[in-house]
């Protein structure tokens, strides 16, 4: 195998264009191997195989730096980059990330994993170069699915119009994770739909012409171009327009021309735009039929293309479910989704009702602004976005849904821990980032009935919603669901719920009885817990928070009497959430308990299993049944327990 002999971009360089085909080749049937047993990115990874050799066979990699936007597509950068070994261990606990680390390696120059952001990165490390007086080059290599997101088409804005010398590479697929959409994607079809040429008015022909292999040939194909151009109306060249010169398209398959493409940018000043045209899951037929769902795929069989795993329930099926039901009596129902259809659950939706659903491309910012407009107008609009996605929206949440006090209900998908993504995806900040905006209801249900009641709720109550739950399934399916009122926390029946699973010892001791206050998905985890403590006679109430804003006080005040321990339960960071709520009412309220607060440290988590992340951090039901067990032996409840023994005489 040719892939034997490389280990990093410099043993590449130097192999001959057929050795690189051949190469190609090779790579895409380890991409496809490695995924099939990992899970992943793997339609997007097909379809930068030439672009990817082509960039670090023509660029000085990594004294030249590429910025990947999303950075999704970076697994045959890393193959190429000295990891070649390690492409088994991707994505998992401690083996190397689906994204770009600085950590893991010189070749990878920032680290991503949200859309949009390569552009602003380039440019800050040009303008940086610059002031500091290296002649590097800068590239960014982003999507035209990425290409959609507010924050790309400012960092364009600004790049045009600087005159920097900074590449950006456009891979247009077409594709986003579903078929990409809106203006932009209008513009760069027919961009695409024009013969392949290189745009004439490249700086210095001359001394183009003097690049030795390339030049000449890239002057003759300029001249070519004009000629046929000639006869085709040129369509109007947004790139051009903004300022920057614009080279291609070319096409993103064919190795030779790419790197004359690339050598020929190399020599060009100020701002350049390659487009390049790519076929997304090139070279596998399973991801070029299905391009979305080999976007991110789980392990499946590389022959059939099947994906492996039964399929279960989810969250975002149910919310689908759910509100393809609500719509069908509320006209004013609208949903709305920044490029993730499928993912969140919206699919039916939008084929139900086609005038009421909105694909605004990924532009999160915009799908809150969008339904804040709608909200004002006397729509009810649904956004579900993923909880890590949502920190692109904050200011909306505030300015545009919060501040004017309106109904927009905003769900955050893939909340709490997303697993092999790592900690660009994991969605531990939303309840701490939206506990502080006023009038916003923020709910987290505990199994899949419980989503329903919420959603069903949510539309009617005429105010800022937020709704959390987390990727995956429920972990129990509970028999008993109170009504929701406003604030009002849910106490478990627990020994009914607990009685038709495990057998409960007949101890108890009453002395030990703690609460625990748990939220979403942590009411389950709390419920396992409790069995267990049961059985060893420690009396056990579990409260289903339910909202995490409101809260009803009184209530919980109440349930605190008599308690040795209290301990808070959630999915999320351990700073701003339910934990520090409680906390905080304790000690205003100067309520004689032990508090114990689960949640997850303050700091970002990195990739692995849901179930290898929550035993990492103590979270599993067996980590947090020994925190507990921990603090009741502890020396210091000894003198709450003889108080409370006391007091029950
Ligand atoms: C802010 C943000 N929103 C949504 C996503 C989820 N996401 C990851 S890749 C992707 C599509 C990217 O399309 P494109 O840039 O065209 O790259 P391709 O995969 O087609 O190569 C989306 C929506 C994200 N990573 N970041």
């Amino acid at each position: 195998m040719i892939l034997d002999r490389i280990n990093y971009p410099e043993d590449l360089r130097k192999l001959n264009l057929i050795e690189k085909k051949e190469l190609a080749q090779e790579i895409r049937e380890v991409l496809i191997d490695t995924v099939s047993r990992t899970g992943g990115h793997l339609a997007s990874n097909l379809g930068v195989v030439e672009l990817t050799m082509a960039i670090h066979s023509v660029f000085n990699t990594p004294i030249d730096k590429v910025i990947w936007d999303v950075g999704h597509q970076t697994y045959v950068h890393k193959l190429l980059t000295g990891r070649k070994k390690k492409m088994d261990t991707l994505r998992k606990m401690d083996g190397i990330a689906g994204f770009p680390k600085t950590k893991e390696s010189i070749y990878d120059n920032f680290n991503t994993g949200h859309s949009s952001t390569s552009i602003s990165i380039a440019l800050g490390m040009a303008r940086a170069r610059d002031i500091k007086g290296e002649n590097n080059k800068i590239l960014a290599v982003i999507g035209d699915g990425a290409l959609t997101g507010g924050m790309a088409l400012e960092a364009l804005n600004d790049v045009g119009s600087s005159n920097v010398n900074m590449v950006v590479i456009l891979n247009d697929n077409e594709m986003s994770i579903s078929k990409n959409v809106g203006g932009i994607s209008m513009m760069l079809s027919k961009l695409r739909t024009k013969s392949f040429y290189v745009q004439t008015n490249l700086k210095g022909k001359k001394a183009i012409s003097k690049i030795p292999f390339v030049g000449k040939k890239v002057v003759k194909l300029v001249q070519r171009g004009k000629r046929g151009i000639k006869q085709l109306v040129i369509p109007k060249m947004y790139f051009e327009d903004i300022g920057f010169r614009y080279l291609g398209p070319v096409d993103g398959h064919n190795i030779e021309k790419l790197e004359d493409i690339l050598t020929v940018c190399k020599e060009q000043e100020g701002p350049i735009l390659v487009h390049v045209i790519t076929k997304k899951g090139k070279g596998y037929k399973p991801a070029e039929q299905n391009p979305d769902t080999f976007h991110s795929t789980s392990k499946f069989n590389k022959d059939s293309g099947k994906k492996l795993g039964k399929t279960i329930n989810d969250y975002s099926k149910i919310f689908g479910n759910t509100i393809v039901r609500l719509a069908k009596n509320n006209e004013k129902i609208v949903a709305i989704t920044a490029a993730m259809k499928d993912g969140t659950g919206l699919t039916e939706f939008a084929k139900k009702y086609p005038n009421r659903f909105f694909d605004v491309g990924i532009a999160e910012q915009h799908a809150v602004g969008l339904a804040a407009g709608l909200a004002k107008a006397g729509m009810v609009p649904i956004v579900p976005i993923y909880s890590s996605f949502i920190q692109r929206a904050y200011d909306q949440l505030v300015h545009d849904i919060a501040i004017q006090n309106l109904p927009v209900i905003v769900c955050a998908d893939r909340a709490g821990i997303v697993g092999n993504d790592g900690e660009t995806h994991q969605g531990l900040l939303d309840m701490a980032f939206t506990n502080t905006i006023p009038n916003f209801v923020i709910m987290a249900p505990k199994d899949f009935q419980e989503l329903d009641q919420m959603l069903s709720f949510a539309v009617t109550l005429n105010k800022p919603v937020l709704i959390r739950y987390p990727r995956g399934g429920e972990e129990i399916a509970f028999s008993n669901h109170e009504d929701i009122f406003l604030g009002e926390v849910e106490i478990l029946n627990l020994e009914k719920n607990v009685e038709q699973r495990v057998n409960i010892s007949n101890k108890k001791f009453p002395e030990k009885s703690i609460e625990i206050i748990a939220i979403g998905k942590m009411v389950s985890k709390a419920v396992h817990v409790s069995e267990i403590l049961m059985q060893e006679g420690i009396q056990v109430t579990v409260i289903n928070s339910r909202f995490l804003k409101p809260l009803d006080e009184t209530k919980i005040i109440q349930t605190m009497k008599d308690k040795l321990l209290v301990v808070t339960m959630e999915d999320g960071t351990i700073i701003g959430g339910l934990g520090s709520k409680i906390e905080e009412m304790i000690v205003r309220n100067a309520i004689p308990i032990k508090l114990k607060k689960i949640a997850y440290p303050d700091q970002f988590i990195q990739h692995g299993t849901v179930g290898e992340i929550e035993e990492k951090f103590g979270l599993s039901v067996e980590g947090i049944v020994n925190t507990i067990q921990e603090i009741l032996e502890s020396d210091d409840i000894k003198p709450m327990r003889l108080e409370m023994m006391k007091r029950q005489g």
